[in-house]
């Protein structure tokens, strides 16, 4: 088997002092770093929005962790973070990105959020990063990163449906868990046979 290592969303405004932080985000960073040797290939995500994107509360005078159904779904509306070109959309500092063969960007359509390193929230619009790994040869995927209850998770259930072998080492992932959300990803990734390591 050809093993890659997808790298989610380790970026400033994701780790403490971030305009969305998850707990312990920066934690897990040297981690990260050194399990890149043990795999074929590593594959950084970067989450990375218009300014004024949809997902934005401030972009519907909505209130931050509110939600509001858009055309393609329910979606959770978050402070402004990952703005395209700035400092919080940059990768942790110390994040080892010169061993990364492939940085896939997500989130650039202002009309639809992109949790998923493989889909837009649509559920339909591809990135792309399928047909990457399938003409390499890659057919297992190991995931890290922030955050585990939503762009791990919708990655990791995504990865598990178009056929490939996933684990999700949870010791190199933090999670926003908000709402119940870290419960709901985690059963919804073991029901769509995503290994849990
Ligand atoms: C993420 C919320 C909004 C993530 C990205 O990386 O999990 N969460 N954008
Ligand atoms: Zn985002």
């Amino acid at each position: 088997m050809t093993h890659a290592l997808l790298v989610i969303d380790m970026q400033i405004d994701f780790c403490p002092g971030g305009a969305l932080a998850v707990a312990g985000g920066d934690d897990i960073v040297p981690g990260i770093n050194a399990a890149m040797q043990y795999f074929d290939a590593v594959i950084l995500t970067q989450d990375w929005h218009p300014a004024g994107h949809s997902s934005f509360a401030s972009s519907h005078d909505a209130a931050p962790m509110s939600m509001m159904d858009m055309p393609y779904g329910p979606q959770v509306l978050w402070p402004d973070h990952c703005i395209q070109g700035s400092i919080g959309a940059q990768f942790h500092p110390d994040l080892a990105t010169d061993r990364a063969d492939l940085i896939i960007r997500k989130g650039y359509n202002p009309a639809i959020d992109s949790y998923s390193a493989f889909f837009e929230n649509d559920r339909g619009t591809p990135t792309g990063l399928d047909g990457y790994l399938r003409t390499r040869g890659i057919d297992r995927l190991t995931l890290v990163g922030l955050a585990t209850d939503y762009c791990v998770n919708y990655s990791a259930v995504d990865a598990a449906k178009l056929g490939f072998r996933v684990t999700v080492d949870v010791a190199l992932c933090r999670a926003i868990d908000f709402d119940g959300s870290l419960r709901a990803a985690t059963d919804g990734m073991a029901a769509a046979g995503v290994q849990i390591a």
